[in-house]
This record gives structure tokens, sequence and C-alpha cells, in this order.
């Protein structure tokens, strides 16, 4: 098993078999199969726990290890997007949002770089005090293109909870489709959360 050829010693002619690659091997749900030589190991994926055949979410905040980079940033203050992955959920408005330039066309977006790619099937949203964003998207990077995960319209809450159908994604990104009511050319997050479910 897990070789072909004459003999089953190194260097007598056997060629090891990639099971990862056969469609015959199946290591489970949220899993990663790597091929060793003579065999192959089923590992969870990065954001899920337990063991292969049962690897479960392990419900930490994937947004904690991303890279936060954004269409615009005000520079009248410190608004940076840094600020939308700190582990900090509080909705003040000083010092802990992002918040797009001015004058600029909307939608202007805040995105999630993850190192690895993730399943995410939840976002939580946090914003600023007196300043809910009125409408915004939720999109994830397929490779190709963004696709929808999530639209939020007439919002008037700074924590909003959006599930979805659970996608594996190396980026997200909030797109603001307007700011408050209050101020409507500017958006401001204060938290962008993701989880695996
Ligand atoms: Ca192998
Ligand atoms: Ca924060």
């Amino acid at each position: 098993m897990g070789y072909e050829g004459e003999g089953h010693m190194a260097g007598s002619g056997c060629a090891d078999i990639d099971e990862c690659a056969l469609p015959t091997t199946n290591c489970g749900a949220n899993t990663v199969c790597t091929n060793t030589v003579g065999g192959y190991t089923c590992q969870c994926a990065v954001g899920f726990t337990g063991n292969p055949g049962a690897c479960a979410c392990d419900g930490v905040n994937a947004a904690l290890v991303a890279t936060a980079t954004a269409s615009s940033t005000s520079t009248f203050e410190s608004y940076s997007p840094t600020y939308v992955n700190d582990g900090d959920e509080s909705t003040l408005q000083t010092s802990a949002t992002w918040c797009n330039d001015w004058p600029v066309t909307f939608p202007q977006w805040v995105q999630l770089d993850f190192p690895t790619e993730r399943v995410i099937g939840r976002v939580e949203m946090f914003t600023s005090q007196d300043y809910a964003i009125m409408a915004y998207d939720i999109a994830a990077w397929d490779g190709n293109q963004w696709d929808l995960l999530a639209s939020v319209t007439s919002n008037s809450s700074l924590h909003n909870t959006l599930t979805f159908n659970p996608v594996r994604t190396s980026k997200l990104r909030l797109i603001a489709n307007s700011g408050s009511q209050k101020q409507a050319g500017y958006a401001r997050v204060n938290e962008l959360e993701a989880y695996c479910q």
C-alpha cells in the first residue's frame, strides 16, 4: 500500500503514490490531506479542531490573524483600518474605528487578508456609537471575484451578526454602500470578526 512499481523499498524502483490526489482518498470535511512517502496523513484544517472525520469549528475569530486594509482612510484623525481586527469590540468613536476618507465615492471597503485560507460562516460587525452604517455587504474572494455573502440594508444597529453558508476564502471584505444617517459620507467600522460558524 502506498507505493506502485516493483518491490517495497525506497530506491528499488518504487514510486510513491500521491493518495491526496486520488478521488478515492477522503480525509473528511474541513481537513487537509498531506502526501507522505509510503502513505498520507489527514489533519483538521486551520480553524477546526478534533480528529479527521469529526473536525469541528474551533470558535476562534479568524480576523485576529488577518491583515486589514481599506479602499481609503480618513486622515483627519486616527482612523486606521487596523482598528477593525485589534480584538477590541468597543463602539467608541475616538481612536477605535476605521473611517473612509472624504470626499470619496461609495462603495468604500475594508478588507481582511488571512495568512491561510479560512472557512467563514459568520461575521460579527461592530460600528461606532451614533454612526450605524445604513447599508453594507460582506463578500469573500473566491480566487477570481468577490462573492456576496450577506447584504445589510436599513441598518440602525451598532452590532450585526451575519450568518451564511460557510465558504473557504483568503480574503473577506465589508463593502459599505453608504455611511450613517448622521454622516452619509462616512462609514465607520470598529471591529470585523470572522468565524467558521
Ligand atoms: Ca504517498
Ligand atoms: Ca476594534
